[in-house]
């Protein structure tokens, strides 16, 4: 990767709910394809948070992996909507949902949300990767899609936080392609990218967060040492951006945005009721080779282009012809 290494240490946002996305930050967002927002739980909520998903019997039902090619698995629960459960609660808030739909210029609802658990020693890595490298392929026809990062455990290098190319989202959509069970952007793309954009550690302590555009690129590091590095992302989508092909994940649901009290003010049990988990199948099931090029969901794409059923596992079947 390039020489130029760094950490996100010591920058970013000191959240309070007097924050702004001002011109300032909305240039930063622009310009390096991410914020980072200190304290953006505060220690209340994040723990709040953390023992609501620790008790959580619906994660440990609903986890699924993905292997990482590198001998460890990635392991990660994932549901569509936001409830009044505190995970709902942290989607639908003003610091959430609110920033980003002035990050991203409109209106928005969330497209999903996921805990990544990083094991001690045994947690998986991801590979380089824009998240719209494969949401693209879901029919959202705009890169107009974010992520909101929070740190539940510190992240930091030992256990795997989050690694940026600073600014790679300026370079729009890369190939991917399948690696392990995970989808890969094309590596001499992203080896030249990362002469120009330099690598930086995402470190941050229980309840700081990153928010990122969706063609930023991304990876993060198997965890090897004997702290758990779990994580709660909310993925959000732009209303005007309804995806055009019907998947697993949601069309346009309005998103009924509560104020950020709300978050200490709910109850800390999460709900299983109306989140509409997706447990990803495992890649034996998949019915890909039944799909007649083999390819993608409207079944007309070039072959060898990558294809959400090889990185998803959908199953042809679930999804509509052209
Ligand atoms: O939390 C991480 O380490 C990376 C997660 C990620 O890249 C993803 O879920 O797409």
């Amino acid at each position: 990767m390039g020489e130029s290494v760094r950490t996100t240490d010591g920058t970013g946002y000191q959240y309070t709910d007097n924050f702004d996305v001002t011109d300032e930050v909305k240039e930063q967002y622009d310009r390096d394809g991410f914020i980072i927002l200190r304290n953006f739980l505060d220690t209340e909520e994040v723990t709040n948070l953390r023992t609501a998903l620790e008790q959580d019997k619906t994660l440990e039902d609903n986890y699924y992996t993905r292997d990482d090619g590198e001998g460890n698995q990635a392991k990660m629960a994932n549901w569509n909507h936001p409830v009044d459960d505190i995970t709902g609660m942290i989607g639908r808030s003003d610091k959430a949902a609110g920033t980003m739909e002035k990050l991203l210029g409109g209106e928005v609802y969330q497209y999903h949300a996921k805990v990544v658990m990083k094991e001690p020693f045994t947690g998986g890595a991801f590979v380089w990767h824009q998240d719209y490298g494969v949401w693209y392929h879901y029919g959202n026809l705009f890169p107009n899609m974010g992520t909101v990062w929070i740190a539940v455990d510190r992240a930091d290098r030992t256990n795997g936080c989050l690694q940026i190319l600073l600014g790679s989202h300026q370079a729009g959509r890369l190939e991917h392609v399948k690696v392990g069970e995970q989808a890969r952007a094309d590596q001499e793309r992203v080896e030249l990218l990362a002469k120009t954009c330099p690598l930086t550690y995402v470190q941050l302590d229980p309840g700081d967060a990153v928010i990122f555009h969706c063609n930023l690129v991304h990876r993060s590091d198997q965890n090897h040492s004997q702290n758990r590095r779990w994580a709660y992302l909310v993925c959000y989508n732009r209303a005007s951006n309804d995806p055009v092909y019907k998947h697993h994940y949601p069309n346009y649901t309005p998103l009924i945005k509560v104020p950020n009290s709300r978050i200490k003010g709910c109850d800390t049990k999460t709900s299983y009721e109306g989140k509409n988990f997706f447990k990803d199948p495992p890649i034996s099931r998949c019915e890909r080779n039944a799909c007649p090029t083999g390819t993608d969901v409207r079944r007309t794409s070039v072959p060898g282009e990558i294809c959400p059923m090889d990185v998803r596992s959908l199953g042809c079947a679930v999804l509509p012809g052209p």
